[in-house]
């Protein structure tokens, strides 16, 4: 059976890729952009035609649906393009796999953050915790749970996977992680005493590596309910300041961190985790990828990108 993978060559898209392929399993990866295309088909998710004729030649048994204006703080400056291209381009997967006569499997990737602004008697998060709308990002990704079910009335079978903060090598900075590695790669690379920048470290969240992650979509797409939505995280939140600290102790250099008011978000939500039972029942999966070995990852990748 053949896979298809969208928005393959992002930051989790890739260590999916990594993934369905360590297990022999026959995968094609989309791009949108030209700069990256070897090994991957390039199609814009927007152009209705095109993605019609590489789903017609691929004919997937499983589609993992990644492709989406990706990040929540953009979303905030874009919110039109954020909100419109996300859910027109699950549109056109299912519309294109309706006009094709083809029913794939698909895996629908929502976010942990719809559940936005929870009290401490709320946590840890459910599946069926209340949902807020908090940024276009989450009302995007609410949008695209709602297709999933409107399309399973027209016989697609659809898994949802609720990711909480995911962290690892690849991943853009404007995350935290990323940001605090990729300075200090910077500043390991200079003579200069300059300090780092950091924002509200108060903040506690739920990190889960991205190679534990993409092992959850795929044993998802195997062992996942079709219609059930499913949390991916660790169940447990670390504040950023810990975060700093353990990155901070891996540096070849001593470091002075300094707050830095650009970076402060007054409206923070102090703390978020989620809980992993459901999936963990559904499937066996659980993280396995200590938090120290990721930041360690994260930072050598930094190191080989600054
Ligand atoms: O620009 P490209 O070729 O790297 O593709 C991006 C892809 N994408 C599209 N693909 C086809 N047609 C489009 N119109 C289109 N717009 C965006 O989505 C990119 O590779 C991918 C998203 O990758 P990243 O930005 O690295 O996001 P990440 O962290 O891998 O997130 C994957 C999924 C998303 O649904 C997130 O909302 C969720 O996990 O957290």
């Amino acid at each position: 059976m053949k896979t298809l993978v969208t928005g393959a060559a992002g930051f989790v898209g890739k260590h999916l890729l990594e993934h369905l392929r360590s297990e022999s399993q026959e995968v094609y990866g989309t791009t949108k952009s030209s700069r990256e295309t070897e090994g991957f088909v390039t199609v814009d998710l927007m152009n209705f035609e095109r993605l019609r004729s590489v789903l017609d030649q691929v004919r997937p048994g499983v589609i993992y649906h990644l492709a989406a204006f990706s990040s929540p703080a953009l979303s905030f400056k874009q919110p039109v393009a954020a909100i419109n291209e996300t859910l027109a381009m699950e549109i056109n997967l299912y519309e294109a796999c309706l006009q094709l006569n083809i029913p794939p499997k698909f895996i629908i990737i929502s976010s942990g953050q719809i559940y936005g602004k929870a009290g401490p008697k709320e946590l840890p998060l459910s599946e069926t915790s209340s949902l807020d709308f908090n940024s276009p990002y989450t009302v995007a990704k609410v949008g695209q749970e709602n297709l999933a079910k409107m399309y399973a009335k027209r016989g697609f079978n659809s898994i949802i996977a609720r990711p909480f903060n995911h962290i690892g090598p690849g991943q853009q900075p404007g995350f935290l992680v990323s940001d605090l590695a990729k300075q200090i790669a910077e500043l390991e690379k200079h003579d200069a005493p300059t300090p780092l920048k950091v924002g509200n470290l108060s903040s506690k969240r739920d990190f889960t590596d991205v190679r534990d992650i993409v092992r959850a979509y795929s044993l998802l797409a195997e062992k996942g309910v079709p219609g059930e939505v499913y949390n991916v995280c660790s169940g447990r939140s670390v504040p950023g300041q810990q975060i700093l600290n353990q990155l901070l102790s891996l540096s070849s250099k001593p470091i002075k961190a300094e707050p830095d008011p650009a970076k402060m978000r007054p409206s923070d939500i102090p703390d978020l985790y989620g809980d992993a039972t459901k999936i963990h029942q559904a499937t066996g999966w659980q993280p396995v990828i200590p938090l120290e070995q990721t930041l360690r990852d994260v930072l050598d990748d930094w190191r080989l990108r600054a």
